[in-house]
This record gives C-alpha cells, structure tokens and sequence, in this order.
C-alpha cells in the first residue's frame, strides 16, 4: 500500500497465480483472496468505498524480467449494481505502461454467467477472466489467467496490458489501487 505515497486500498491482486480467476458474477460481487496475497475486494465494496468522495487510481504492474511501470487517473468510481457497476475512470498519467483502460470507461463488469460486455461474444468466456469488458472485449484482462509470461497458445487470456507488452504476455505482479482526492 506503500507505492507512490501512502494510503492506497488495494482492490485486485495478481503475484503468484495461487488464486483462481475465473469466477461466477457472486464472487466478483462479495470478493475474494487475501488482501495480503491475490485478491479481489469485490464489487459491492468498490461501489460504498467510491461513492462518497472523489478518488483517483493507480495500476501498478511488472513483467517476469522485473520490469516495473504504472498507469495512473486522476479520477476512478464505479455505479451501482442496478446499472452493472459501469466504470468510470478517466485523467490517465503515463508512467510507461500507457493507456490500456481508457478504452474500458462506460463499461459494465461481465463474469462468464453474467454478459454485460457489448461484444457479441461473450466475453469472460472466450478470455476466461472477469472485467469491465467492451465491444472488443479488452485491451488489459487483470482477472485473466496466471499465465508465467510470454505465452500465446489461446491468445489473449493471460493478466495483460497491451499498450505495454501486447497481448501474449501475463504479467508476473498486476494490482489496482484507489486513494481519496483531496
Ligand atoms: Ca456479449
């Protein structure tokens, strides 16, 4: 919790690939892992935690060569279940991973038995992870399989961020992170 300041909340873990991903639509809600190891804080607590103040959001990520860069915006809040959790999030900072959710902004979240993605695929399914996918599914999969780097046998299931290692290549530490805007 100590990157780039204090007083972040972590709310998606990836490190070692000793929690499983690929989950139904009540999971992601309530959560699961340990906040100290692989984890997801669930969508229910990201909805109470961002609805009363302004927060921002870091991605911090390292590939398996120790390689470390972020992403950052400025602004970060998620709706209420009634209308899917849609994402808001905007004000990127590049901090060498560029832009890779941008593209996510409006989304609803989609599990592979709850398709609120504007694919017509269904896209949980076909990139065995969970998110706030779009029309052409993504272009980072957080919640994808812990894959140990370059790897494109099924293409683009892996925890990726495209902008910076494309789609092939998992991620060794993938975490997403919000803090109140004063
Ligand atoms: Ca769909």
């Amino acid at each position: 919790m100590d990157s780039a300041g204090g007083g972040w909340t972590v709310f998606q873990r990836r490190m070692d690939g000793s929690v499983n991903f690929y989950r139904p639509w009540d999971h992601y809600k309530k959560g699961f892992g340990s906040a100290a190891g692989e984890y997801w804080l669930g969508l229910e607590s990201l909805f109470h935690l961002t609805l009363r103040k302004k927060f921002e959001l870091l991605v911090d990520m390292e590939d398996f060569s120790g390689n470390k860069v972020f992403a950052r915006y400025s602004s970060f809040s998620i709706d209420p279940e009634s209308h899917g959790y849609r994402l808001n999030v905007s004000g990127f900072t590049n901090g060498g991973a560029g832009d890779s959710l941008s593209g996510h902004n409006g989304q609803k979240f989609s599990t592979f038995d709850k398709d609120q993605d504007s694919s017509s695929y269904n896209c949980a399914r076909q990139y065995l992870g969970a998110f706030w996918y779009h029309y052409g599914c993504h272009t980072t999969n957080p919640n994808g399989v812990y894959r140990w780097g370059a790897d494109a046998t099924i293409h683009g299931v892996g925890v990726e961020w495209s902008l910076w290692k494309d789609y092939n290549y998992s991620l060794k530490t993938f975490s997403m992170k919000i803090r109140p805007v004063q």
